[in-house]
């Protein structure tokens, strides 16, 4: 079945020098013919060319554009695509937009463009789904991860491990096929180390998602302590700017103040909160309320401790509740002289793994917050910027069912199963995996996945 033909303004909504319309579909050539006059542009409609002239709108010209003719299948989408780019004003972009529909070209839908390039085989799924994170990223390590994917890392990464497991299979069924030839001792020993690598590529791939996630999604984070610890000057100080009022009056912060910053290439959805204590006052009973509520939806906390001052219950009670959890111990205020008992110094260190020493004042110690944060969401280990990286929970699922699969399949050799049983799972861990990139996946997840793209794109 031929696709219609789609029109949409790809720029960003908004006022700027330039925007551009971009037709896709067997229709694009004719309606940009008959639109944008050109003195050269009927005659050759060269691909890839950029051809000046302007847009006709009943026999009027509204505006001087280029228009570039993209031929099937050297497209973005695999079809006929021309780029029109108009002046950026509002409303001669929706003029234009509006002749190119009038002309024969119908709306596109949000990431209907990239579908239709999924849909030719121009872009594998994962790939396809990364345009979606260049497009969000809003910081460098966002862009160097999604950009990479886009770029093909986790496609290429798969197909290696495909091609390793398609070999295996077609090993052991040519010892089903050929009984009497019993598999070699030492081709049961090379099936077995090939198997290994394949289990941990994808266990490597597991932990990748714990670093994308990291980065793209963040992981949200609640900043507790004792009134006064210096909750409010840390999240200033990774947030880079005096957002939360720091007074030396113990219950300061009264309600919950959140901002999502970066802290290396770590992404933190990071809360201040009261400090814990009891009070007899009525608003801040209720910030303490909020704040406990947040150190529990958080899935990682940061309980700061003021080393310039002797612990007392709240803090006991902090790092009790702080030890449930995945949390770092900030040691704040160590510029000053240290009033914490060496004794509860060690008890930090003996409940929570991860301790650090700061001073919010002076900044000193932030680097180890970074250094911390980049180990527990494995960002020292796996390579955002070239390595394969799992994106989403979709990805991750095909990977730990085929994982599960391909560790069967190891335990069942190492029990000395029959080839068979070897066989039936490792296609069955190949399947899962083909349904990362592959057209298996039901065509409602295609559309789900498209949409969740802006128009244009
Ligand atoms: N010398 C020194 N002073 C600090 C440091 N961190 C915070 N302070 C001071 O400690 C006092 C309390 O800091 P805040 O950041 O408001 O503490 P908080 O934990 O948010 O306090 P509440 O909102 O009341 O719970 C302020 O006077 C800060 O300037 C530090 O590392 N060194
Ligand atoms: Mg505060």
């Amino acid at each position: 079945m031929k696709a219609d033909t789609i029109a949409a303004i790809s720029t960003a909504r908004g006022k700027g020098g330039v925007a551009m319309i971009r037709i896709s579909g067997d229709g694009a050539l004719g309606i940009a013919e008959r639109v944008f006059s050109s003195s050269s542009f009927k005659k050759e409609h060269c691909p890839r060319k950029c051809y000046y002239g302007s847009i006709i709108r009943d026999g009027v010209a509204i505006d001087d554009v280029t228009v570039t003719y993209f031929k099937a299948p050297a497209s973005y989408t695999g079809e006929d695509v021309c780029e029109i780019c108009c002046h950026g004003g509002l409303y001669v972009t929706q003029a234009v937009l509006e002749t190119v529909l009038s002309n024969g070209a119908r709306m596109a839908l949000a990431g209907e463009f990239t579908k239709r390039a999924y849909i030719n085989g121009k872009l594998t799924l994962s790939r396809a789904e990364a345009v979606g994170g260049v497009i969000d990223a809003l910081n460098d390590a966002q862009l160097r991860l999604s950009s990479s994917q886009a770029r093909g890392a986790l496609s290429s990464k798969l197909s290696e491990i495909k091609e390793i497991m398609l070999e295996l299979i077609s090993r052991a069924y040519a010892t089903i096929d050929y009984p009497d030839e019993d598999i070699e001792e030492t081709d049961r020993e090379e099936f077995c180390e090939k198997l290994k690598i394949i289990s941990s590529e994808l266990q490597r791939l597991k932990k990748s998602y714990r670093a994308s996630r990291a980065v793209t999604e963040g992981i949200k984070t609640a900043i507790v302590g004792r009134p006064n610890a210096g909750k409010s000057s840390l999240y200033n100080l990774l947030s880079g700017e005096s957002l939360a009022i720091v007074t030396d009056i113990a219950g300061t912060t009264r309600d919950v103040i959140e901002n999502t910053v970066s802290v290396g290439d770590v992404t933190l959805r990071l809360a201040d909160t009261a400090g814990i204590r009891d009070t007899d006052d009525a608003v801040e009973r209720i910030g303490v309320l909020r704040a406990k509520e947040k150190m529990d939806e958080a899935e990682l906390v940061l309980c700061v401790f003021d080393a310039s001052e002797e612990e007392n219950d709240e803090d006991r009670f902090i790092l009790d509740q702080g030890s449930q959890k995945s949390v770092i111990a900030i040691i704040n205020k160590c510029d000053k002289e240290r009033k914490m008992s060496p004794e509860f110094e060690e008890r930090i260190k003996e409940k929570i793994k991860r301790t650090v020493y700061i001073s919010a004042e002076t900044g000193e110690g932030v680097c180890d917050i970074e250094k911390n944060l980049s180990n527990m969401y494995a960002l020292d280990e796996i390579d955002i910027t070239n390595d394969a990286v799992i994106a989403n929970a979709r990805q991750l699922s095909s990977v730990n069912s085929a994982l599960e699969k391909v560790d069967f399949a190891l335990s069942e050799l190492d029990l000395g199963s029959t080839p068979d049983i070897v066989c039936f799972s490792l296609e069955n861990a190949l399947s899962e995996l083909e349904m990362i990139d592959a057209s298996a996946i039901t065509e409602k997840i295609v559309d789900r996945i498209f949409s969740r793209f802006c128009v244009g794109k």
